[in-house]
């Protein structure tokens, strides 16, 4: 196969729309340099001081860790100057990102996640960033509002995740199918290692945090026991269970081997009924790519990709995946009155 670098996948892609000025394909390459840069100082970790707390604590109440500061700083300082956003959100920044004053700007709006499983950095577990991109909606002459931001998934026009591991791979959509790019660090270049991806139809693994089963309701209990109780499912034998930790990494084994990733709500924080993973930053952009690639992503019951946003951080429970396993929970879910 002749090698193509995302650079040339996405000029491909923007010839193929007549109209295109070329904004999107301008926001995503700066979008990627800034991987490269994490990618760099993630791979550095334990050999420099990149490691551990800064002591101080982000909006969702956690620890900062050095190279979640780093990457955050890293994605707001380089697309603050792409001249293709209005504004931008962000996981660790308590409210709207705007764009500084005298710095050219434009229609689209960026919400992204820097860097998420960072609890696991120090075990050299993968980790990665997630993005979405959506054009904004409010008139062009004035500021980005913040509906500009809470908008549902379906408008995302883009979307994705770069997760640094044992290599570095950026998987994501434009919303024509979903390509994977693998980072070739001796020319620095993501070339296309996994052309037009599609999740398996069904699978053979579920994943979810199962020390919280006794903070789970009676349904999300009879979801668990359908995957793992063989006369009860119709695999005929248990599913096998893995769970890492972090998002970006059980998400990219689900859609490359297929099955099921949940994180329902639960009654162990009552500030956080709906679970914790976010719905702007974490759950609708892997829902646009699970969808791109033939799966299916909900919150138990309905389509992630129309909940409608309220407010930046709102939390959502996430169930996505394989079509099979994903409307199997959906109907216990169902029948349990969801
Ligand atoms: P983070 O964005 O602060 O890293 O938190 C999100 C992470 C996800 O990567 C992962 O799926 C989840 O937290 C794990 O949470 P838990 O430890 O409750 O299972
Ligand atoms: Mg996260």
């Amino acid at each position: 196969m002749p090698e193509i670098n995302v650079t040339e996948h996405l000029l491909l892609n923007q010839k193929r729309t007549p109209m295109a000025r070329g904004r999107l394909t301008h926001l995503l390459n700066q979008l990627i340099l800034s991987f490269k840069i994490i990618s760099r100082e993630v791979s550095k970790a334990g050999l420099v001081d990149v490691l551990g707390f800064t002591g101080e604590i982000n909006v969702q109440g956690e620890e900062v860790k050095k190279l979640d500061e780093f990457s955050n700083d890293v994605l707001i300082h380089r697309m603050s100057r792409a001249g293709v956003l209005c504004a931008m959100a962000s996981e660790e920044n308590e409210s709207i990102i705007e764009i500084p004053k005298g710095f050219p700007t434009g229609d689209y709006v960026l919400i992204f996640d820097p860097l998420d499983g960072s609890s696991n950095i120090e075990a050299n577990i993968n980790i990665g960033t997630i993005f979405s991109i959506l054009r904004r909606k409010s008139s062009a002459d004035g500021d980005c509002e913040m509906s500009d931001l809470l908008q549902q998934g379906v408008e995302q026009v883009a979307a994705g995740y770069c997760i640094y591991g044992s290599s570095t791979m950026l998987v994501m959509t434009t919303g024509s199918g979903v390509h994977g790019f693998t980072l070739d660090p001796s020319v620095g270049e993501f070339l296309l290692s996994h052309p037009d991806l599609k999740i398996p139809e069904r699978g053979k693994i579920y994943s979810i945090n199962e020390g919280y089963t006794s903070y789970w309701d009676d349904a999300t209990k009879e979801v668990v026991n359908w995957f793992k109780d063989p006369s009860a499912n119709d695999l005929g034998k248990p599913y096998s269970s893995r769970y890492i930790g972090s998002l970006v990494a059980d998400f990219h084994r689900t859609l490359l081997y297929g099955g099921i990733f949940l994180y329902p709500s639960d009654r162990r924080d009552p500030k956080k009924p709906k679970g914790k993973l976010r719905l702007l930053s974490e759950a609708n952009p892997l829902a646009m790519v699970v969808e791109q690639s033939w799966g299916l992503a909900t919150d138990g019951a309905d389509r992630i990709l129309e909940v409608e946003p309220s407010e930046l951080h709102q939390r959502v429970p996430l169930v996505i995946g394989s079509p099979h396993e994903v409307e199997i929970v959906r109907n216990i879910y169902k029948k349990h009155g969801y």
